[in-house]
């Protein structure tokens, strides 16, 4: 039997959760924000989800972890793997994606399904266990955990002062609609080697007060309640970046903005309490 065949044959991959993941990885890789093997996606399932598809007590195999995130034994995530192309997530999802259990300990990942030929899973798990650790205490009904390379906030983030406060109020105000979908802002860590678990903590910890972390020349770290909403959350900061950065490439520059009072009563309007400490 060839792999293809495996693959169509295989029950999971027509599971909603597999479908989203599929969708979603390759609706980033089409925006152009996942190049080679750029981008992670993580997303918490429910047992019950699972349940019609794997049985819990056939291990594929165990995976050690190097920071123990014991809060969330016994949770189930799917996950991109490590090394693998954003592109090759519909071809391939049982190569490109895994599901996993934490093990009661926390110090290790149970394999249940995919990551097949001794992949492993994404290389940012730290980040994204530690950024789920932290949502889940703020937000019962979080789920999802995505990194991505989206191109115009890695560009603004070179020729844009790197403050939160700043940043996130010229994001506010290069579309209307932001200051509604992210009134807390955005988070920006210093640069930073990926991959690390001190980059790990470091987003956890801005992740208590923000949905958004921007790491400088490299990406951004969104969080939601579902697929769709942590997709919909940083699209709409990429696209308030790209805004700002053709309005910034124009030659006649920006000739009118959207005012501090305006985004007040934007957020009076909406019902949403931006941050106090940006506004
Ligand atoms: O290669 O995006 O941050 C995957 C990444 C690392
Ligand atoms: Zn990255």
């Amino acid at each position: 039997m060839t792999v293809i065949q495996k693959t169509k044959e295989d029950p999971i991959i027509k599971a909603p959760f597999v479908q989203e993941m599929m969708e979603a990885t390759t609706n980033m890789w089409r925006n152009g924000w996942d190049e080679r093997n750029g981008g992670n996606v993580s997303y918490l399932l429910k047992e019950e989800e699972i349940q019609p598809y794997l049985d819990k007590n056939q291990i594929l195999r165990t995976i050690a972890l190097d920071f123990p995130v014991v809060e969330l034994a016994n949770q189930y995530f799917i996950v991109t793997g490590s090394g693998k192309y954003f592109k090759n997530v519909i071809k391939s999802p049982n190569d490109c994606l895994g599901i996993l259990c934490v093990t009661e300990d926390g110090n290790s990942v149970d394999l249940l399904w995919g990551l097949e030929g001794d992949a492993k899973p994404t290389s940012e798990l730290p980040s994204h266990f530690m950024s789920h650790i932290s949502r889940l205490k703020q937000d019962p009904n979080h789920r999802v955990i995505m990194h991505t390379h989206t191109t115009n906030v890695i560009a603004m983030t070179f020729t844009h002062e790197l403050n939160a406060k700043s940043f996130t109020k010229t994001l506010w105000k290069m579309c209307t609609e932001c200051i509604v979908v992210f009134p807390e802002g955005v988070a920006i860590l210093p640069w930073m080697v990926p991959g690390t678990d001190l980059i790990g903590t470091q987003t956890a910890a801005e992740m208590a007060e923000h949905r958004l972390v921007i790491w400088p020349h490299h990406g951004i770290f969104g969080a939601g309640e579902s697929i769709d909403d942590a997709f919909g959350l940083i699209e709409t900061a990429e696209k308030a970046a790209q805004v700002y950065m053709l309005v910034n490439s124009h030659q006649s520059g920006m000739q009118q903005a959207i005012t501090d009072q305006e985004l007040i009563d934007l957020a009076n309007a909406f019902g949403v309490i931006p941050n106090p400490s940006y506004i």
